[in-house]
């Protein structure tokens, strides 16, 4: 049950006009004792009989699909961590330095031969959360799950794969040129240049959402019918804010929802940008997705604020954080990114002595520092957990991120980082720092790959967290049995 159950009624900031306070006090009073002797599930239930009955009167007859800008799962009813905490940030790093380094490496060779370090940047933890406790490849006893990756992402699942052993040095060098087939890497995820690796095409902004919901569909029909047990597998999609704006990403939701596919996962990074610009700058793209997903039927977790956060929200007794949250746009979240502590702290928290009282014991670094939950593994675990166990249709999660995260002056969360593809050698330096990169000063300036040695722990916790899930992914099997056409006098 939420933390705060059980308080609110003593202190609630709330006001209803012409409402003196303790008859208000009383309704509170008798939410709690239902969430506290029946349990959370019948406060919903006896939240939605309020709402039918006030419609009933003639009053309320839209039904709010907005929940406050805080994260779905409290901090209370966040799982524990299965894997190492410390080993998968120490991969996660070497994975972000490898992917930043591939493209840095490619456009010194060839100038304005592209590629993307931001988009990856915002969405490694994403990512490896699932490749560490997820994304199950397809063995003999498992049908294997459908992955569909970011498309301008892709290096850093080129960059998984290098530390995996599945690529080599010379691929990753040889990354968006044109070469002999098996060679190089393609620019995005496409069978017909990598058939052995990628499943699907997604880059083009909109693919990724709609398939996704078609191949769950199908791996439904297939089970229904008895032609293949496709039930171990989900389909996972994770996208772009931006590119939910495709018509085409949004196209098949309700389908979705109508046959409650409970076996697809749809993931938006939500970084708040887009190519060149905000994504909503005056409003709230996490809020606006809720409602949609929520008004097609969908299953919404939203995985808005990190760890740090949690002290704070839980000494929040009045509810006047929650509220800053709720009347703060996306433009104003992007200005703290970029902004230091001391204006965090002015601008977001000076609104009023009871929000400046709660981070008075914090440094402007760490107010700086206050981390989104799409970079919390703790937090997305538990949001992917929470997706597959949710049996009644399909699940969104809406994750807060920040493009270009890391890359500090050199973009992190600014307009231009989309197209950010080179990096000084202070950038460098101190993006080697921010991540713990064992790179010496004198080696970063070259912007090596870098693998650790085979017997260390992050390859070994990298090679056995995916031989439990059954092996490497994304993969491709090419074995489908050719059809013989059949003679044309047949016809
Ligand atoms: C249909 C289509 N139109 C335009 C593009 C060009 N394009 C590539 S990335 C991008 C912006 C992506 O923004 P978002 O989806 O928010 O992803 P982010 O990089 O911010 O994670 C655009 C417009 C595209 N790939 N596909
Ligand atoms: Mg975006």
């Amino acid at each position: 049950m939420n933390q705060v159950a059980g308080t609110l009624s003593e202190n609630a900031g709330e006001q209803i006009t012409g409402m003196d306070t303790d008859e208000l006090a009383e309704w509170f009073e008798c939410l709690d004792d239902v969430a506290l002797r029946h349990g959370d599930e019948q406060v919903r239930q006896l939240l939605e009989a309020l709402q039918g009955r006030a419609s009933r009167l003639g009053i309320c007859r839209t039904a709010a699909l907005n929940t406050p800008y805080i994260n779905t799962i409290t901090a209370d009813d966040q799982p524990d961590y299965p894997g190492d905490g410390a080993i998968e940030r120490r991969i996660r790093s070497l994975i972000r330095w490898n992917a930043m380094a591939m493209v840095v490496r490619a456009n010194r060779e060839h100038q304005g031969i592209g590629g993307h370090i931001s988009t990856y940047a915002s969405a490694a933890t994403l990512f490896e959360v699932g490749f560490n406790h997820f994304f199950h490849a397809r063995t003999d006893d498992h049908s294997g799950d459908f992955v569909y990756f970011q498309g301008h992402a892709s290096p850093g699942v080129y960059a998984r794969a290098f530390l995996e052993g599945r690529l080599s040095k010379e691929q990753l060098e040889n990354f968006r040129r044109e070469t002999p087939r098996g060679t190089g890497l393609s620019s995005y995820p496409h069978p017909w240049l990598m058939p052995g690796f990628w499943q699907f095409p997604t880059v083009s902004m909109g693919l990724a959402p709609i398939m996704a919901v078609y191949q769950a569909r199908f791996l439904k029909y297939l089970e229904n019918r008895g032609i293949v047990d496709t039930s171990p597998s989900r389909v996972w999609a994770i996208v772009g804010d931006g590119e939910m704006d495709e018509p085409e990403s949004v196209g098949a939701l309700t389908l979705a929802a109508r046959e409650k596919l409970d076996n697809l996962t749809l993931v938006v990074n939500c970084n708040l940008q887009r190519l060149d610009g905000p994504v909503r700058g005056n409003g709230k793209i996490i809020q606006e997705l809720e409602s949609l997903f929520r008004g097609a039927g969908w299953n919404v977790i939203k995985v808005i604020w990190g760890s740090d956060w949690d002290p704070l929200l839980a000494a929040d007794d009045d509810g006047q954080l929650v509220q800053r949250m709720n009347d703060t746009v996306d433009g104003q979240f992007q200005k703290y990114t970029v902004a230091s502590g001391e204006f965090i702290r002015e601008d977001f928290f000076g609104k009023s002595p009871e929000l400046q009282a709660l981070v008075e014991d914090l440094s402007d670094k760490q107010l700086q520092r206050l981390n989104r939950g799409g970079h919390d593994p703790h937090k997305v675990y538990a949001a992917y957990r929470a997706a597959v166990e949710y049996e009644d249709g399909p699940t969104v999660i809406l994750a807060k991120t920040i493009k270009g995260y890391g890359l500090g002056e050199a973009g992190e969360g600014r307009n231009i980082t989309h197209k950010q593809k080179e990096l000084n050698e202070e950038e460098l330096l101190s993006f080697r720092s921010r991540f713990d990169v064992p790179l010496d000063d004198d080696e970063v300036a070259d912007a090596p790959f870098f693998r650790p040695e085979e017997d260390s722990d992050e390859m070994k916790y990298l090679h056995d967290r995916r031989a439990v899930l059954g092996g490497s992914s994304p993969a491709r099997v090419d074995n489908a049995p050719s059809v013989e056409v059949p003679p044309l006098e047949d016809f």
